[in-house]
């Protein structure tokens, strides 16, 4: 019987490119056949470009196959991403769960190669733009400094000896998921990096795959200050926690 896997995708407004995003995972879905059977979720936080009226339309169209979790407002990148994997674990049964941005910055046709690697034994992937063969197109060097000093931090204080620890581009098995869901507090973007800490605790085993990262073209980053402080506030807590755990 093929595993379940289900593709979670964030969105606030992202109207076009989930209307441009859509059609190519359901490509993609058509041509994996085997040992997946892939199925799409849209976590969408009431979005006021009526991101969720595109999705209803190709969910119409597209039966069974894509499903929409609406939120009444806005409540964070890693809040979606725990709402959403609560869904595709109890409603959709699923065995593996893939995070993917709405905004066309990560290439569908990399999954395969992201579920590939978990069937070569890894527990999560994570899809890196930061080791041989990755790259990024269209980033200022600005957004890349960013880039780097979020991925340095982690690396440094928590010991991750992951290339790409903020990363939303995953493909992990839902018993992991299960393992680690409630130690998981973040609700903005340091979600990200908390998942790894607490993967890497619990003895997972983590591979890292080369990505094609492109910068979105349509629509706004919706990366707030909110969400640098909380990641260094995350940062902190996890350094602490580690210590105290080391020392007991
Ligand atoms: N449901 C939901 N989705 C969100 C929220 N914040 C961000 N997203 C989605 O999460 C994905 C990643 O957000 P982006 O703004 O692209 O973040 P980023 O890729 O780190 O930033 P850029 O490089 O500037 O695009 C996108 O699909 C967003 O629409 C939120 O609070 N709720
Ligand atoms: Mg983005």
């Amino acid at each position: 019987m093929p595993s379940r896997c289900c593709i979670v995708i964030p969105t606030y407004n992202e109207r076009e490119n989930i209307s441009a995003l859509l059609p190519r995972v359901l490509r993609l879905s058509e041509s994996i056949t085997g040992e997946w059977r892939l199925y799409i979720l849209i976590v969408d936080d009431n979005s006021p470009d009526d991101t969720s009226g595109i999705v209803r339309r190709f969910m119409r169209e597209n039966k069974g196959r894509i499903f929409l979790l609406e939120r009444r407002r806005r409540c964070g990148l890693g809040s979606a991403y725990k709402d959403g994997f609560k869904y595709a674990m109890e409603k959709l049964k699923a065995d593996v769960i893939v995070e993917m941005d709405g905004d066309l910055s990560h290439n569908p046709s990399d999954i395969p190669r992201l579920l590939k690697a978990l069937s070569d034994g890894s527990d999560l992937a994570i899809g890196s733009r930061y080791i041989a063969g990755g790259s990024i197109e269209g980033w200022s060097w600005k957004r890349r400094l960013i880039s780097m000093i979020g991925n340095g931090l982690p690396r440094l204080l928590l010991k991750l000896n992951i290339s790409d620890c903020t990363s939303g581009f995953r493909a992990i098995r839902t018993y992991l998921l299960s393992s680690i869901m409630d130690e998981i507090d973040a609700d903005g973007y340091a979600f990200q990096i908390d998942m790894i800490y607490h993967a890497v605790t619990e003895g997972a085993r983590i591979s890292e795959v080369p990505i094609y990262f492109k910068n979105r073209k349509a629509g706004k980053s919706k990366l707030r200050l909110k969400d640098i402080l909380e990641f260094i506030w995350v940062l902190l807590k996890l350094r602490f926690k580690g210590r105290t755990r080391h020392k007991l």
